[in-house]
């Protein structure tokens, strides 16, 4: 007999957000590659400067901010339903989640309309339309109630269950909506009392005190995007391996350094913004390192549970273990470690960019684009991807069409990844600048320019490269999305039967990393050390504000 599905709402939510998660993908996944072809000198050009920048604007947005967003968002409702076996508030997700669809929906038009090409940084004093900023307002409380709903399940979950620690998978879950839930206030005082008017009444705005409090957001929100990823790596990696992780104890530790790390690092984006002492900047460097510190022992956790599995499997010798491994045979085993070596590669040149110094040779060149692709295009995407391949049958109850056909995902993506991420790291080096249609710009076409303005132009093949690199993952993620919406909609049935599901390690005594509300104390206790320093420096001498300008 069929088992009645207890979690109908939940469900509900998370196939509303895990579809448009890929709506969304497809979306900006298609600018993206129409920019990568039409901004490289030489390869066909298939936008005009002003369709790049509105679809760079689209990639962004639709990709850096919502297809990651939404696709946490079902993850976080699967993984707190199955692992904890209790419902959710069904009316606080369902509004959440109507208020970020419609949010995003809005922006989508607001950009695509052309009223809002200000890239999904927008940094003031770029004008746009009301609509864009209403659109990012109705956005955070959406996210904001999903927030909410994560929390009271976990809290009342707790109360079920004193002493008991929280299951792993779930600590992630947290991990990751206490880092939002920390960084997103000053992202809604920014956008309703700065952007809004701005762009409402044509008030001037502070440029640097905008920047500070964006920043403040624009970190951590990369942590947000990595902390799912990386709670995958500690739980589902092992699970497909017919494992468990390696250290469940070093796990908690790195969630906990993601937690209390992740925010006050903020300013190692504005190491070239005037008017902030240099040794707040110093300070952030610091606190940078520390927050790579999760990262490498998340290597070293992942790489002992890779090794436990290898062994298990026969492997022998110093890299027996490896050869052992699925490569090549299981989708979801392939796609999560290609996404981990991606990561591992870009960790380094995060590296690179946080040395408050060596930043000033990579800042605002194709250097970061390198970076950024590898970390949530490599690590995260690639993760979120193969995870999918999981979700989506245990969710819609339907397997996967031409199952064969799987593996080549995982494997265009990372190959493609990879060329891409050395053409535009090296371009970068040679001073390629990011966001530019470098294919019109003058100073290429002029022979003059070229001989006297040392490395300008050296960087194109670096960028054709990049090119090559994006299309092949460009592909991937083509078929990917291809073999996905067909299996939604066509796919043979898969049996679900609603019961709870073993994510994580048999959950044991509670230890200190389960006294959630003192870690978010320790938290908020190093932002407002790292924050109040340079808030104080930018009030005390006083605001002055930059009137608007309209992007044409
Ligand atoms: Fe970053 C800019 C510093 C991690 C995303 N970053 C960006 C931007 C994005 C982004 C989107 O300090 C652009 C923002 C914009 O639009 O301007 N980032 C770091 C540092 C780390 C780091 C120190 N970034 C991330 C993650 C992201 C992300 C994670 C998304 C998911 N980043 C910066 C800085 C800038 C920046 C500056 C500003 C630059 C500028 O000038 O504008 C670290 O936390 C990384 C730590 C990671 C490791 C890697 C550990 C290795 C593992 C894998 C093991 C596998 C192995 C096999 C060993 C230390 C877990 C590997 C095989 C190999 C071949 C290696
Ligand atoms: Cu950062």
């Amino acid at each position: 007999m069929e088992v009645p599905n207890k979690f109908r709402i939940e469900d509900r939510v998370a196939k509303v957000a895990l579809v448009f998660s890929y709506v969304l993908l497809l979306l900006g996944g298609l600018f993206g590659f129409l920019q990568v072809l039409s901004r490289t000198p030489g390869m066909p050009k298939l936008e005009t400067a002003q369709l790049y920048y509105e679809g760079l604007t689209l990639h962004g947005v639709a990709l850096a901010i919502l297809w990651t967003a939404f696709f946490i968002v079902a993850l976080a409702v699967f993984v707190i339903t199955r692992e904890l076996n209790i419902n959710m508030n069904g009316p606080l997700l369902r509004a959440g989640c109507i208020l970020a669809v419609v949010g995003s929906l809005m922006g989508a038009v607001a950009i695509l309309s052309g009223q809002a090409t200000v890239l999904y940084t927008f940094y003031p004093p770029l004008q746009a339309s009301p609509l864009f900023f209403i659109a990012l307002a109705i956005i955070l409380i959406g996210t904001w109630f999903i927030g909410a709903a994560v929390l009271e399940a976990i809290w009342r979950w707790k109360k079920l269950n004193p002493g008991k620690e929280v299951p792993l998978a779930t600590y992630g879950v947290f991990t990751t909506i206490a880092i939002w839930l920390l960084a997103t206030p000053p992202l809604a005082y920014a956008v309703l009392f700065r952007s809004l008017p701005m762009s409402l009444f044509n008030a001037p705005v502070d440029v640097l005190e905008w920047r500070l409090w964006f920043w403040f957001f624009g970190h951590p929100l990369v942590y947000f995007w990595l902390v799912p990823a990386v709670t995958i790596w500690y739980t589902i990696l092992p699970r497909v391996l017919g494992t468990e992780v390696f250290s469940k104890t070093a796990a908690k530790a790195a969630f906990m350094l993601y937690l209390i790390a992740s925010v006050p690092v903020g300013l190692h984006h504005q190491f070239v913004d005037p008017g902030v002492h240099p040794v707040y900047k110093y300070l952030h460097t610091v606190l940078t390192y520390l927050v790579a510190v999760p990262s490498f022992i998340t290597a070293f956790n992942v790489i002992a549970t890779l090794e436990k599995a290898g062994r298990m499997r026969g492997g022998k010798g110093l890299f027996g273990w490896i050869t052992a491994l699925p490569w090549g045979k299981d989708p979801v085993f392939t796609g999560i470690t290609f996404a981990i070596i991606l990561f591992g590669i870009a960790g380094f040149s995060g590296v690179v960019n946080a040395s408050f110094n060596v930043n000033y040779n990579v800042h605002n060149t194709a250097w970061v684009v390198g970076h950024f692709h590898l970390t949530v295009g490599g690590g995260v995407t690639l993760t979120f991807i193969a995870t999918s391949f999981l979700l989506v049958p245990l969710l819609f109850g339907r397997d996967y069409v031409a199952k064969k056909l799987l593996i080549a995902v995982p494997t265009l993506w990372f190959v493609g990844q990879l060329i891409f991420g050395i053409g535009y790291h090296v371009a970068g080096l040679l001073h390629a600048p990011r966001r530019t249609f470098t294919a019109e710009a003058g100073y290429l076409n002029d022979p003059n320019l070229l001989n006297t303005l040392h490395l300008v132009g050296q960087w194109t093949p670096w960028l054709q490269l990049g090119a090559i690199g994006g299309v092949i993952f460009a592909l991937g993620g083509a078929l990917f999305l291809l073999l996905t919406f067909v299996s939604i909609f066509k796919g043979p049935p898969f049996r679900m039967d609603g019961a709870a599901l073993q994510i994580s390690p048999t959950p044991e005594k509670a230890t200190f990393f389960d006294r959630l509300g003192l870690l978010v104390g320790i938290a908020l206790v190093i932002i407002i050390i790292a924050y109040s320093l340079p808030a104080i420096e930018i009030y005390t001498r006083g605001l002055s504000p930059a009137p608007p300008y309209w992007p044409t």
